[in-house]
């Protein structure tokens, strides 16, 4: 029978079968929670029954609380109150999961009193992904019944663990067949009726704390092995303290500790940015423009042109996704040295156990390589990784433009070229999309799928749906110099390279980065992708100081200097060869260096980069400020926790921005002259999220 519209009651033999069906994840929403708790009391007011199952259909068990009602009053049965009914429940229940029972669902799971699972699903506690805690309990009863130290793992790293990892670890009882589950999970509701097995709580299952107990150097162990990894996050440290709790409180009070600091993160500003950032990962993946049914083009087979480190890269996701690649190459000492750099990338990750070592050939047997454009033929898509100079892109276009099949996509992986410059080189500009991936390719998540004036729908679509496949997340942008993210990182390059001849250190700037979130600091990052990228020692003219230290053979980290020192394990020491450098470049400048305040370099780096992304946002470059927060999170360690450069700009509030954007203009000159956009954002009182 029908308890409501998510939530259907049945009864077979003796046994009820709870089953939910809310689409998308069947996230536990007012109406899944109230039939839920309406169908368990039922089931325990029917003579009939003697134990329930609580399953779902559709992709997953319960995927966690309901991310969309944060924020808006609680609507009872809350989630703690829906547990404390099953959890004191007066018949047995069991939790049969499938696909990804997440956060409040696991914790939904805990307190039913058996647990059983598909092979296939995957369970886990990833709040700490959205700057929370689970806060329905899971932070006192995952400890009960895997452990403290499994536990602290579980909950501080976010990701699911599988369903034979979980039963090793106690966190389910059985695993049933694939394919079988509600069966099975009806079978083992009538043995544990038959065996008349307890009503097990995990609340007063004591035996995994036992082992913790009077070893204080657990958490603060776990704390020291971790503290790069939660540098600046407040979650973690919080989920440490209610896990300790667990061995200092008895369970309600630990209940109680865990509500406050599970209220304290709720509230707190990194919530809100990493939920803005859940969200916002999946919303740029949806390009609005385009009609739902626009056809997506089959990619049965790709062509990389180009196997140094980018096109290697750039090879090495289509045959993770089992795409074949053929890889060009124009000699063949190039080709084999990138087949081979490629070989040793999958033994590296073969050997730190991330992917099995058979798969090595499996995907090296996808990779064909050759030094004859000619065999890219019959390619889907060719994407073009050369020399980033626009006469040699338009002239490999051109010849593409001979091969290629009709109907080929035609992908350049330019980071700052105009693509409609390129795409002009061939007959079929509507077939040309920029793929512009970030180094190393094979690993960052970001892809910029930029558009150009011609490109067609069904290819930008194709191309976003292809981003989703090779596992990356797949931004659309405009044409333009630098698209969104090498634009917005021109703007902080301007400001930094600005700084330190007026006064400041690099050091100090990237200490100032540094603390504010960012995993490594302005010149390191210079210094780590080679201060030579780009640079022309047959024209170069001492023209500023990057061009200096290239002139002294101060290319960056791989020489052991740039802006740095570097000894031979890359530690960085600042250099006294470089300040000089600066020095002496400021005075023939006629520049007096001053003492520049940590608060000045600051905002000249933040407020100029979310000045360019205002300016990119009006010129249509990007469609969304989200989009402008997810290329700067996930192509350049803009910190999770702050939302990206356009939500840090909403909290600091646009009326502020505005006011330092004016002082910065008169003070420092016209590259802060704030964007028309957030000029009629402030007059209209309004926010970016609202752009
Ligand atoms: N609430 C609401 N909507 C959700 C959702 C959720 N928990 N999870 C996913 N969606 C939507 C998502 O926005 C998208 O919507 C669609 O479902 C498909 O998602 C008390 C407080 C489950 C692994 O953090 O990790 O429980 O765009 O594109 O790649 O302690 O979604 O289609 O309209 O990601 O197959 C804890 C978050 C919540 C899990 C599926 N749970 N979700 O991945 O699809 S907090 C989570 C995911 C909590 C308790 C605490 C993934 C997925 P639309 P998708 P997918």
């Amino acid at each position: 029978m029908k308890v409501n519209d998510v939530v259907t009651y049945a009864v077979e033999g003796s046994i009820a079968v709870i089953t939910v069906n809310s689409p998308p994840v069947n996230a536990l929403s007012n109406a899944v929670r109230q039939g839920v708790a309406s169908a368990v009391e039922t089931a325990i007011g029917d003579p009939a029954v003697g134990a329930m199952v609580l399953i779902c259909e559709g992709r997953t068990f319960f995927a966690g609380a309901d991310i969309t009602e944060f924020g808006k009053p609680p609507v009872e049965p809350t989630l703690r109150n829906l547990q404390l009914v099953v959890e004191n429940a007066t018949k047995p229940v069991i939790a049969a999961i499938h696909g990804t029972a997440l956060g409040g669902g696991l914790e939904l799971a805990l307190v039913a009193h058996y647990r059983i699972a598909v092979p296939s699903a995957k369970c886990g506690l990833p709040e700490v992904n959205l700057g929370l805690l689970p806060g329905a309990g899971g932070t006192q009863r995952l400890p009960r019944i895997v452990g403290v130290a499994k536990a602290l793992d579980l909950m501080t790293a976010g990701s699911p663990v599988s369903a034979k990892a979980a039963k090793e670890m106690g966190l389910i009882d059985e695993l049933a067949a694939e394919g079988q589950l509600r069966a099975d999970a009806i079978a083992l509701a009538q043995r544990v009726l038959d065996e008349d097995r307890p009503l097990l709580k995990v609340r007063d299952r004591t035996e995994k704390l036992d082992a913790a107990r009077g070893k204080p150097e657990i958490f603060d162990d776990f704390r020291k092995a971790n503290a790069r990894k939660f540098r600046g996050f407040n979650a973690p440290e919080a989920i440490i303290r209610c896990v300790e709790a667990t061995l200092d409180l008895p369970f309600d009070e630990g209940m109680t500790f865990e509500r406050q600091l599970f209220n304290e993160l709720q509230a707190d500003s990194q919530s809100a940015a990493q939920r803005h950032v859940f969200f916002s990962e999946r919303q740029a993946a949806k390009v609005d423009s385009l009609p739902a049914d626009i056809p997506i083009l089959p990619i049965a087979k790709v062509g990389v042109i180009g196997a140094g480190t980018m096109g290697g890269g750039i090879a090495m996701n289509f045959a993770n996704a089992g795409i074949p690649v053929t890889l060009v190459e124009t000699n063949e000492d190039a080709l084999f040295r990138g087949l081979r750099i490629i070989r040793g990338n999958y033994e590296t990750t073969a050997r730190k156990g991330k992917m099995k070592p058979e798969d090595v050939d499996t995907r090296m047997g996808l990779l064909t390589g050759s030094i004859a454009m000619e065999d890219l033929a019959d390619c889907d898509l060719i994407i073009e990784a050369v020399f980033e100079q626009i006469d040699v892109k338009r002239e490999v276009f051109a010849k593409l433009d001979r091969i290629a099949k009709p109907g080929a996509i035609l992908a350049t992986n330019t980071s700052y070229l105009d693509i409609d410059d390129i795409a002009a080189a061939t007959s079929r500009p509507d077939s040309v999309v920029g793929l512009h991936f970030f180094s190393p390719a094979n690993v960052m998540k970001l892809l910029e799928v930029v558009r150009t004036k011609d490109t067609k729908p069904e290819i930008i679509a194709t191309a976003m749906k292809l981003a989703k496949t090779i596992g990356k997340i797949g931004v659309l942008v405009g044409n333009g110099y630098g698209f969104v993210g090498n634009r917005i990182l021109a703007a902080r390059n301007g400001q930094a390279d600005q700084l330190i001849l007026e006064g400041a250190t690099p050091w100090a700037v990237d200490k100032v980065l540094y603390d504010f979130g960012f995993a490594m600091g302005h010149f390191q990052m210079r210094d780590l992708v080679g201060l030579d990228v780009g640079w022309n020692p047959k024209t170069t003219s001492s023209a500023n100081v990057r061009e200096i230290l290239n002139e002294m053979g101060r290319h960056g980290q791989k020489t052991k200097g740039g802006f740095y020192d570097y000894d031979e394990n890359r530690k960085q020491t600042p250099s006294p060869v470089a300040m000089q450098v600066i020095e002496d470049f400021a005075a023939k400048q006629g520049i007096v260096r001053r003492d520049v305040s940590d608060a000045e370099i600051q905002d000249r780096i933040l407020f100029a980069m979310v000045n360019e992304g205002a300016r990119i946002l009006d010129e249509g470059i990007a469609s969304r400020a989200s989009d402008v927060d997810i290329v700067w999170i996930t192509g350049y360690g803009w910190p999770k926790y702050r939302g990206g450069p356009m939500f840090w700009a909403d909290l600091q509030g646009l009326p502020t921005v505005l006011d330092r954007l004016k002082a910065l203009e008169a003070a420092h000159g016209a590259a802060f002259a704030p964007s028309p956009l957030i000029e009629r954002l402030v007059a209209q009182g309004k926010g970016f999220k609202d752009a």
